[in-house]
């Protein structure tokens, strides 16, 4: 099965609580703490796999996790890191997270690109000793790891993509032309799914694909021609294929118009690469007619005319081909992909408070995090907290805002009662 887009929920590992313990033994006298840290939450990546054509596998799990990290424990004994998540995907596909352009395939082989980072551990004890506090009651718990949904969008990597309404012959020449055995049929849409083939000629070698046939209003996704397109965007070359003979009835410049028509309103970037402009079914009987009013609108332009089905003319069109592809891309692959993600640096104050419903509503990524690594269990831990909080203003700004003693503060997931 062909599957060429995915929705994946993603999760990291969970890093490992860090452990409060004390040493004592027949030689220590006062208890050294020895609670070792928690181990790193595991990371999620993706790879790119040179002998996947699907995103098959993915499809059937949609959600995945990384392993946690493990537990510290007394005798300073740090916990073990969760294990990398690495998932395989084809070349070519792009990733989008939490609906943002993420990634995409840079050509290097076996490229990892990491998705959704695994949580720090949680600090041991021992490491919250000083040379004033000597023998600190207090542990984190480990930072839970990042969370996002990932969708991933395959494109096939072709050089040369042959574009036309159905029937025109495009499988065909792509069986003239490489090793390939697409389906071919005199019915429109006997191709379903993409087929791609290795064309080899005189040493040189290139790949091309055969996408589904485009019907007016594609670019409205009538037909399958709209669903499809996609994968022609990366190609440097279109071949359009248009059928000479007119056997469906329609006039070769109109389809020829038409055809320009949907892809420009498919995208504005398409029509601006390299195009060769083939007439095919030069073999049938009626077709001289049909050349000639073709040529008429088409003056200066070179016109390629073969019969994928006999071969003649075909070789001078692979030639023109591989001339084209010498030409640098007309446009970057990047110019094309829409909502490109720049990093730009945004100013995030510590913390922020709202008042909802009667609730004091504090966000902020570091007040979050280090409210989910707290153990309030222990006191050292609580008074760390509050003082924390206290440092950073977060109790002068609850005030500001009228925050009254027994108030309800909430902090992530966590309720608090305001107190002075
Ligand atoms: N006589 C003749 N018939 C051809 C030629 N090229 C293709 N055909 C015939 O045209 C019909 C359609 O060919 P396909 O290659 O399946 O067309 P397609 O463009 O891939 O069609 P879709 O996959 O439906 O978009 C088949 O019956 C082919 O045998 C040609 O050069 N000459
Ligand atoms: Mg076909």
């Amino acid at each position: 099965m062909f599957i060429d887009k995915v929705t994946v929920f993603l999760k990291a590992g969970r890093g490992g609580d860090g452990c409060t313990s004390f040493k004592r033994g027949r030689y220590v006298s006062c208890g050294r703490p020895d609670g070792g840290n928690g181990g790193r939450g595991g990371d999620v990546y993706f790879e790119y796999d040179v002998h996947m054509a699907t995103l098959l596998d993915l499809s059937c799990t949609p959600r995945l996790k990384a392993e946690d990290g493990q537990k510290g424990s007394s005798n300073n004994k740090f916990g073990k890191s969760g294990k990398d998540l690495i998932l395989k995907i084809p070349v070519g596909t792009l990733v989008f997270k939490s609906g943002k352009f993420y990634a995409d395939y840079s050509g290097t082989a076996n490229e990892r690109i990491l998705v959704v980072k695994g949580g720090r551990g949680g600090r041991g004890n021992a490491s919250f000793k000083t040379a004033r506090y000597t023998a600190p009651r207090i542990s984190e718990k480990g930072e839970p790891g990042e969370a996002a949904e990932v969708n991933l969008e395959l494109l096939l990597i072709a050089e040369v993509g042959l574009v036309g309404f159905p029937n025109s012959g495009k499988s065909t020449l792509l069986s003239q032309i490489s090793a390939a055995k697409p389906k071919i049929a005199d019915y429109p849409f006997t191709t379903l799914i993409p087929n791609l083939g290795v064309v080899n000629y005189r040493g040189k070698s290139f790949v091309v694909a055969d996408i589904p046939g485009i019907i007016e209003g594609a670019h409205k996704g009538r037909g399958l021609g709209f669903e499809f397109l996609r994968h022609i965007r990366r190609t440097n070359i279109l071949v359009f294929i248009i059928d000479v003979s007119a056997t469906d009835g329609k006039d070769p410049y109109l389809s020829y118009k038409v055809l320009n028509d949907e892809l420009r309103k498919y995208s504005k970037y398409l029509v601006k690469k390299h195009i060769i402009t083939v007439l095919n079914k030069i073999d049938l009987p009626n077709c001289r007619e049909h050349i000639k009013k073709f040529m008429k609108h088409l003056k200066n332009k070179k016109i390629f005319k073969i019969s994928a089905a006999t071969g003649s003319g075909v070789n001078e069109l692979i030639v023109e081909m591989i001339k084209m592809l010498k030409d640098p891309p007309v446009l970057k692959f990047e110019e094309e992909v829409e909502n490109v993600f720049v990093k730009k640096y945004i100013y995030q104050p510590k913390f922020q408070v709202n008042f909802e419903n009667g609730v004091f509503v504090v966000t902020g990524t570091k007040i979050e995090a280090l409210t989910k690594m707290t153990k309030f269990s222990e006191d050292e831990a609580l008074r760390r907290y509050q003082n924390i909080i206290k440092k950073i203003g977060l109790e002068v700004e609850l005030e500001r805002m009228g925050a009254k003693p027994g108030d309800t503060v909430k902090i992530g997931n966590f309720e608090f009662v305001f107190e002075r």
